[in-house]
């Protein structure tokens, strides 16, 4: 996926996350296909031409086997990718267990499992240890590949042991770790048995990102209050050691949902679906299918705008596409059956027997198919009831320069503070604003439309992922030299 325009290499860049950009599918004792997935990540690193990007993660599947290993690596190698090979044991106790079960609710809100208190302690003990053990296991293979003036970038919360791991391995490698999701207030996090210990590994890195302002602030007040450091403007203070804390709002490649509009396949799929949804108002929600979405209350808002307005009844749908994942989680399966029920009960009482007003997807859309959705769409609907940014609300807005379209956002997703002065904001737990919030978007004067949108276009389009890589990377880099300096004087 290398640009065919791409300049000299200048800096190597290390990223390393929990899974590589690829799925791999084995093909034989020694074979295998690769698929790149686009996500943001991809897109952000591509458009930057003053690094080269080399990928360190997990490829996603078990690989017992030494002829196995070596094969995936040369193939992976191909796309400049390294793996890390997880076997399923530690990605039962670290990815599902410490990441997916403790830090993705903690960091949401959504509180400590508490089912069997004694149990959960024991299970707690166990998948943190797998967690550090993965962690190590990550900075082994950075270690093996770095370079000396390699930056290196670590992502998210799987990995926030990681910049400790690096720094013990050699002090002097440049180590960034950027979150994706929210980063809760200090009172949240202090409740987290392993508090202590995981913010100290993050101090280790040079520097430390978040998407916005008030995830940074929450993470120097947990360093401040659980650990008793100093917070300074510029960050946290240990032992007369700084690490910088600053916010990196992330953004997509615009560029790149625009300039599909206008290709073939997309133009074909937009005539379809205005076809097939004529006379109706489009509302449009894109979402992972996981609690933090707001998934069953973004539809029973639904529902309570077409009770409180049968004038709408028939002239409005809702396409809900909901990517399923973690869908051996029970928590996950009971979420997908709630979503399923809440849907069949407002489609058995509003539908006709020609139409009805929820379309529920369990699915992915292709890329192409996703464009042309939201470029026929009136109204989006983003309900997080927490979200580190979503870039459903980005890509959506990309899409409808021509539409103008009306975007109704979560207050408690991290574009709230990028898109708010163009969206129409909710808080989605009151099911009641969200279902006026339906009724203003809809009914909206085409002159709002174009003022609302004109802002939230100018926004997306000139604060891009890969502005955000660049951005970081600089930063990155500045923040050694300072540091370096300081060392000096
Ligand atoms: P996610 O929780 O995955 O990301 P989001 O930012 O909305 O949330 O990104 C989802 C991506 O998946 C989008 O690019 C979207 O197009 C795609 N997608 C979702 N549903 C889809 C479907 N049904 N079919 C096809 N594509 C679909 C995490 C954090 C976010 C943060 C990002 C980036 O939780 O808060 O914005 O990382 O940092």
């Amino acid at each position: 996926w290398e640009r065919p325009d791409a300049k000299p290499i200048r800096q190597r860049l290390l990223v390393v996350a929990n899974r590589l950009p690829v799925s791999a599918v084995r093909r034989g004792e020694d074979s295998w296909s690769l698929e790149i997935s686009a996500g943001g990540l991809v897109s952000a690193l591509l458009g930057v031409k003053e690094f080269e990007a080399r990928w360190i993660g997990w490829a996603g599947v078990n690989v017992p086997d030494e002829v196995g290993q070596k094969a995936l690596t040369k193939a992976l190698a191909e796309k400049r990718c390294i793996p890390v090979f997880l076997d399923e044991e530690i990605v039962h106790q670290y990815y599902n267990g410490y990441c997916n079960n403790i830090l993705w609710p903690l960091f949401h809100y959504l509180g400590l499992p508490q089912e069997d208190r004694l149990a959960t302690t024991r299970s707690f003990q166990s998948q943190f240890a797998a967690y550090k053990k993965a962690n190590q296991m990550f900075a082994d293979v950075v270690n093996e590949h770095y370079e000396e003036g390699d930056v290196v970038w670590c992502h998210d919360y799987h990995l926030m042991f990681l910049p400790k791991c690096l720094k013990d391995y050699n002090s002097k490698m440049k180590v960034g770790w950027f979150l994706h999701t929210p980063f809760p207030s200090s009172e949240i996090h202090r409740t987290l048995p392993s508090r202590s210990e995981l913010l100290h590994a993050v101090l280790a890195a040079d520097l430390v990102g978040f998407h916005t302002y008030d995830y940074a602030r929450h993470f120097v007040s947990a360093c401040t209050r659980i650990l008793g450091l100093e917070g300074t403007p510029e960050g946290v203070e240990d032992q007369g050691r700084l690490t910088r804390v600053a916010a990196f709002p992330i953004g997509i490649d615009s560029e790149r949902f625009i300039r599909a509009l206008e290709v073939h396949p997309v133009q074909e799929h937009i005539k379809e679906l205005q076809e097939r949804f004529a006379g109706r108002k489009v509302m449009l929600g894109v979402d992972r299918l996981d609690m933090i979405k707001g998934i069953p209350q973004k539809i029973l808002a639904f529902e309570k705008f077409l009770e409180e307005n049968p004038y709408w009844r028939d002239k409005v749908v809702l396409l809900q596409i909901a990517v399923p994942t973690r869908t051996d989680v029970p928590e996950y399966q009971k979420l997908t059956s709630q979503v399923h029920e809440i849907v069949g009960r407002i489609n058995g009482r509003f539908g006709t027997l020609t139409a009805v007003p929820i379309h529920h997807l369990d699915r992915s859309l292709d890329f192409h198919a996703l464009c042309a959705l939201y470029a026929v769409t009136d109204v989006t609907l983003v309900t997080s009831l927490r979200d580190g940014m979503n870039l459903v609300s980005y890509e959506f807005v990309a899409c409808q320069d021509s539409k103008k379209g009306v975007l109704i956002l979560s207050e408690f997703a991290g574009a709230a503070q990028s898109l708010g002065a163009g969206a129409i904001l909710v808080n989605p737990w009151n099911i009641t604003e969200v279902a006026s919030a339906i009724g203003q978007a809809l009914n909206m004067p085409a002159e709002e439309r174009e003022k609302r949108h004109r802002h939230n276009f100018e926004h997306v389009t000139t604060h891009t992922a890969q502005q955000w890589a660049e951005f970081f990377v600089s930063e990155l880099n500045d923040t050694v030299i300072e540091a370096q300096q300081r060392i000096r004087k």
